[in-house]
């Protein structure tokens, strides 16, 4: 089998995704995701110009040859942009391989590990007794494990949280906008919303929080001690990650749980972070981790240290990641949780779609490869417009982590 073609498909059914297309010479084609929010078009131009060109011949069996090919031979090694295109061909030419062995891509991952996988949703209130709501509106929808996020008091906008009656996305049209942060406010909260829910539902439901990198090492410290009465399942991406040693202070101080690296791109972005023992999660996810071939490594490391991994699942990755999440969540054995943020229903309606949800629980599905389509038609009628994440500013004006 050779790959014959290869194309980039832009397309904006409420928020930007692109998704890579390798065609083969018997006709299976494979599909991958590319997106990287707010950067998107960066990536579709990185394949289209620097990698479909040296595609074009090879054999899509050849994953970790061509893996390689696109990582050290391009010199530029890592990197957001050339891990996201590096991914999007590597899942690619996994959804070929499966479907040319007519097996979903789970059976080539290790097989099946579990029944199915435990994943959390997001609970998001404008303040402390809308959140409580949200809550049980997604206990009734059986979720086993939720991510609470409110509106802080003294605070206009915060991260995760919807404005009123509207679904949350992260990115907007137009430039970026601005928010404005208070830690101190932030952290004279928090605890007491775990408190109350606590209070109202027990301890028999999971609950995590998303810090989104906004606490300085020693912040972090206390957020994780003034939380462990309410025994978080994790305190997600509590500080900036760049400096890996400074997780440290914070293990040192607490014994809440820790999830680091939606934004990883590399397993050097995490090595000392595993191998110390620094963490409990690894958040770097396919579509930003080079794949399916670089995570197996990396998922791999981290099982001989005790570190699970806790997908990044937000509605900016396409169903196309959320499929091989699924099926690598399936198979490998240190799988720890993922998140589930469901797609608009337009965007289901374009990435048709053979993985479930079933009472707190995904399944990837029984078709052969990913089991994911692309409606092209459809897609075409929502052409790609430019949007961005937003901007975090302390109160003085500094800006700081979003
Ligand atoms: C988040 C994301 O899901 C999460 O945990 O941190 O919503 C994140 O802000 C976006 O995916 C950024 O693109
Ligand atoms: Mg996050």
């Amino acid at each position: 089998m050779k790959i014959k073609d290869a194309e980039v498909v832009v397309c904006s059914p409420t928020r930007n995704f692109v998704t890579l297309i390798i065609h083969t010479d018997e006709g299976i084609y494979g599909l991958g995701d590319a997106t990287l929010n707010g950067r998107e078009l960066a990536v579709a131009e990185y394949l289209k110009e620097h990698c479909i060109p040296a595609l074009i011949g090879r054999n899509p069996f050849d994953t970790e040859d061509i893996w390689q090919y696109f990582y050290k031979g391009a010199y530029w090694k890592r990197g957001p942009v050339t891990m996201t295109a590096i991914a999007a061909i590597d899942v690619a030419l996994w959804d070929i391989k499966a479907k040319a062995l007519s097996v979903p891509l789970y059976q080539l991952l290790g097989g099946k590990s579990r029944d199915g996988v435990l994943v959390y949703c997001h609970a998001n209130g404008t303040g402390l007794s809308h959140s409580i709501e949200e809550v049980h509106r997604h206990i009734e929808l059986g979720y086993k494990a939720i991510r609470v996020q409110s509106g802080i008091p003294g605070i206009e906008k915060t991260y995760g949280v919807a404005s009123k009656g509207k679904k949350y996305e992260p990115a907007t049209r137009g430039l970026p906008q601005e928010s404005v942060w208070s830690t101190s406010k932030y952290l004279n909260f928090i605890p007491k919303l775990f408190e109350a829910v606590r209070n109202k539902f027990g301890f028999d439901i999971h609950l995590l929080h998303d810090c989104h990198h906004r606490l300085t090492p020693v912040e972090a410290a206390r957020f994780g001690k003034d939380a462990e009465p309410y025994r978080l399942f994790w305190m997600e991406d509590p500080g900036s990650e760049e400096l890996q040693e400074s997780f440290r202070l914070i293990r040192n101080h607490t014994t809440t749980p820790i999830a680091v690296g939606e934004i990883f791109n590399s397993v050097f972005d995490c090595n000392k972070l595993i191998t110390e023992q620094l963490i409990d999660y690894l958040r770097m996810t396919i579509v930003h981790g080079g794949g399916i071939t670089h995570l197996l490594k990396t998922a791999h490391l981290a099982e001989i240290y005790n570190v699970r991994t806790g997908f990044h699942g937000a509605t900016d990755l396409s169903p196309v990641t959320m499929a091989a999440a699924l099926h690598f969540d399936m198979a490998i054995h240190n799988f720890g949780i993922q998140e589930h943020m469901p797609h608009e229903p337009l965007v289901d309606e374009i990435f048709p779609h053979a993985y479930t949800y079933k009472d707190g629980f995904m399944y990837p599905g029984e078709a052969a490869g990913l089991g994911v389509g692309l409606n092209r038609q459809l897609a075409a009628k929502y052409p790609y417009q430019r949007a961005y994440l937003p901007v975090n500013r302390l109160e003085d004006g500094t800006v700081w982590n979003w």
